[in-house]
C-alpha cells in the first residue's frame, strides 16, 4: 500500500462528519434540502409583514418588514437536522439574532412560542432562542429565503430538530407557562435535541 493512499484515506476520514460527531444517531447526511411543511405554502406580501414580540413583555413590539431588514444581521453557518432523520451540514443563512430582537426587553417569561404565518406553532425554553442560538434568517445561500423553505422569514435553531426551526415565522409571544405547539400536541418531543435523540414523547 502506498504512503499516498494512506494518507489519502486518513484525510478522508478526518474530513467524515460522522467521525467528528457531527451527525446526531439515526441521522443521515445528505446534501439535498427537502421541503417540509404541514400545510400549503402562505405567502404574504412584504408590505404585510410585520414581525411581533407577545406575551410577557413590557410592551409589545413590532417591525415592519423594511425595519426589520434595517435592523444588524448576521451571518451564521450551522449544520441542521430533521426528525425524518435527513441532515445537512454547513448551511449558512443570514438574519437577525434573536438576542437583537430582544435587547432591552423585560421579561418573566421563560418560554416562548413562535407563531407563523398558516397557523403553525412552536415552542422553546427562552434560553434556547438566547445568546447566540437562533435567528430570524431571510437569506439562505445568499439568496431571499426562498417561499417552500419558509420565505420571506424563518426562525432558526439549528441545535434542535428542525422542526423547531418555525417557517414563515411571524412572531415571538413570551409565555411563563411552556404551552406545547404543533408537532408538540400531535406527540413530538416537547424540547427536541437531536444528540439526545428525542424525537417523540418519551424519548
Ligand atoms: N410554519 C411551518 N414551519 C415549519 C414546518 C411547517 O410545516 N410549517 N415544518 C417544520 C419541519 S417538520 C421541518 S423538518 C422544517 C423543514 O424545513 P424545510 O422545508 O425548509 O426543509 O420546517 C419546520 N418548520
Ligand atoms: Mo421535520
Amino acid at each position: 500500500m502506498s504512503e499516498g493512499f494512506v494518507s489519502r484515506a486518513f484525510r478522508g476520514r478526518r474530513r467524515n462528519p460522522e467521525l467528528e460527531g457531527r451527525l446526531p444517531p439515526g441521522q443521515y447526511a445528505t446534501p439535498d434540502f427537502p421541503v417540509l411543511s404541514a400545510g400549503p405554502t402562505p405567502r404574504t406580501p412584504l408590505d404585510r409583514w410585520d414581525f411581533s414580540l407577545m406575551g410577557e413583555v413590557d410592551g409589545a413590539r413590532r417591525w415592519s418588514w423594511q425595519e426589520f431588514g434595517a435592523l444588524p444581521s448576521e451571518t451564521v453557518t450551522r449544520d441542521i437536522h430533521c426528525v425524518t432523520k435527513w441532515s445537512k451540514f454547513d448551511t449558512t443563512w443570514r438574519g437577525v439574532s434573536v438576542d437583537t430582537l430582544l435587547a432591552g426587553v423585560e421579561t418573566a417569561a421563560d418560554h416562548v412560542v413562535a407563531f407563523c404565518d398558516g397557523g403553525y406553532t412552536t415552542n422553546l425554553p427562552l434560553e434556547d432562542v438566547t445568546d447566540g442560538k437562533a435567528w430570524i434568517a431571510y437569506e439562505y445561500e445568499g439568496e431571499a429565503l426562498a417561499p417552500e423553505h419558509g420565505g420571506p422569514a424563518r426562525l432558526l435553531v439549528p441545535h434542535l430538530y428542525f422542526w423547531k426551526s418555525a417557517k414563515w415565522v411571524r412572531g415571538l409571544e413570551l409565555v411563563s407557562e411552556d404551552r406545547p405547539g404543533f408537532w408538540e400536541t400531535l406527540g413530538y418531543h416537547n424540547y427536541g435535541d437531536p444528540f439526545q435523540e428525542q424525537r417523540y414523547q418519551g424519548d
